[in-house]
């Protein structure tokens, strides 16, 4: 009796749920609350005020924040795994690729391609949030229509939907900053309910990061993975592998530049969408110059929607539209001014000696330094590590220095992303 007991007890090792007791019904919003009212559902002009506010700075109101992360957390988690959606005559979908908090880019981007509606499908391929200022406007908007139009409106996990990557790289802090700690805990849970995966027109896998390490991984596979069982996507693992991977232009497979992950060839990709009937894989996860690339073959398209990512890489944006007949037709977009508001996480290049910069985990914090937080990709030339590092906004003054036995000094004074390494 004691053992079951203890097995019992044993068995509950997650957290309970940010939304055990919280009662959203009795919270009012008083009189002095300028914006729209929100009832029992979503509407199109909660939207549209919601839209104009956060152009302006504004904020919701908590009790609104609450009651969209709860509606949409239910929506996704009855979700399938893998979404399979069509697109009917007469409708078109917009698949974009990461938007990263920068709302006034995604703003760009509704207005050359048209704002969602019945017929006009979005699914945002994950990597909605973290680094740039917005990622709470990004978050509640793009909830907000998934809300209003569940069947219309589709939205991946990407890797950045996960408590390791909002802790680095600014949402949590955002969340605190302009809410309270308890919204980030309600968006950590929906991210944990959100589809791994969209299966558009039975042709077109689209998922944020990309293939598996097994051949033998399937559709079905992916139909069958209850992702319920785990809130975050760990270290390995087919919900690890979507939400990670990249191509890369060499056949087979290949370790990951990221540390987390694998990369996968041509010869990877054909096979895949062989065996499962597909015209191609589409996913996002890296930035691209031109916003998108079309790889293997045109069988690996990666899209990605913030252009001038985090304010300092000169690429575009892209979103791919499909209509009925499933042709994929790209756009390329530009940057728009946004207010001085920095972005939440710089990068700083820099070389590293070839043996330490390797051993770095891609959100692991630095023993010296607490306020850089490992290398975010690292690419091998010549005996020497080109390295990004990822440093919160909150910490650029000053200068450091650090890295596991080597000597590196960033300066970091007035932004500046310089970083030499002391010979
Ligand atoms: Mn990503």
């Amino acid at each position: 009796m004691k053992r079951l007991e203890f097995l019992r007890a044993i068995e509950v090792d997650d957290e309970p749920s940010a939304f055990e007791g919280l009662d959203i019904d009795s919270m009012t919003v008083d009189s002095s609350y300028d914006g729209a009212k929100l009832g029992q559902g979503m509407t199109q002009d909660f939207i549209d005020d919601m839209i104009s506010r956060f152009k302006n700075g504004k904020k919701l109101h908590r009790k609104y924040v609450y009651q969209i992360i709860a509606a949409v957390r239910q929506i996704v988690y009855d979700e399938p795994t893998m979404v399979e959606m069509e697109v009917q005559k007469d409708h078109k979908l917009t698949v974009c690729g990461d938007t990263h908090g920068q709302f006034f880019d995604l703003m760009e981007l509704f207005r050359l391609n048209g704002f969602p509606t019945e017929s006009h499908y979005y699914l945002f391929n994950g990597d909605f949030v973290d680094r740039g200022s917005w990622s709470t406007e990004i978050a509640l908007l793009l909830y907000a229509y998934k809300w209003l139009r569940p069947k219309a409106f589709f939205l991946n996990r990407g890797n950045h939907e996960t408590d390791d990557m909002n802790r680095v790289y600014g949402f949590e802090g955002e969340c605190k900053a302009k809410y309270t700690e308890r919204v980030f805990k309600l968006f950590s849970e929906s991210f944990s309910a959100l589809p791994l995966a969209t299966l558009i027109g039975q042709k077109y896998f689209t998922l944020h990061g990309g293939l598996f390490s097994d051949d033998k991984t399937s559709l079905d596979d992916v139909r069958k993975l209850n992702r319920h069982q785990q809130r975050q996507p760990g270290q390995q693992g087919l919900m690890m592998e979507m939400l990670w991977t990249d191509p890369q232009p060499t056949p087979g497979r290949g370790p990951s530049k990221r540390g987390v992950g694998l990369q996968f060839g041509p010869d990877v990709t054909k096979r895949f969408c062989e065996n499962n009937g597909l015209e191609a894989v589409i996913r996002s996860h890296e930035v691209r110059m031109e916003g998108y690339e079309v790889e293997h073959g045109g069988r690996c398209i990666t899209v990605f929607s913030a252009p001038k990512y985090c304010d300092s890489t000169e690429n575009k944006g892209a979103y791919i539209n499909i209509g009925p007949e499933h042709k994929l037709e790209f756009h390329k977009f530009d940057a728009v001014p946004h207010p001085d508001i920095k972005p939440m996480v710089t990068f700083l290049s820099c070389t590293l000696d070839p043996t330490c910069s390797a051993n770095l985990p891609v959100s692991g914090i630095c023993p010296k330094l607490s306020h850089v937080y490992g290398v975010e990709t690292c690419l091998h030339r010549n005996n020497w590590s080109i390295c990004y590092l990822a440093v919160q906004r909150y910490h650029w003054k000053g200068v450091y220095s650090c890295i596991s036995g080597s000597w590196l000094e960033i300066r970091l004074d007035h932004g500046i992303n310089a970083v030499e390494y002391p010979t």
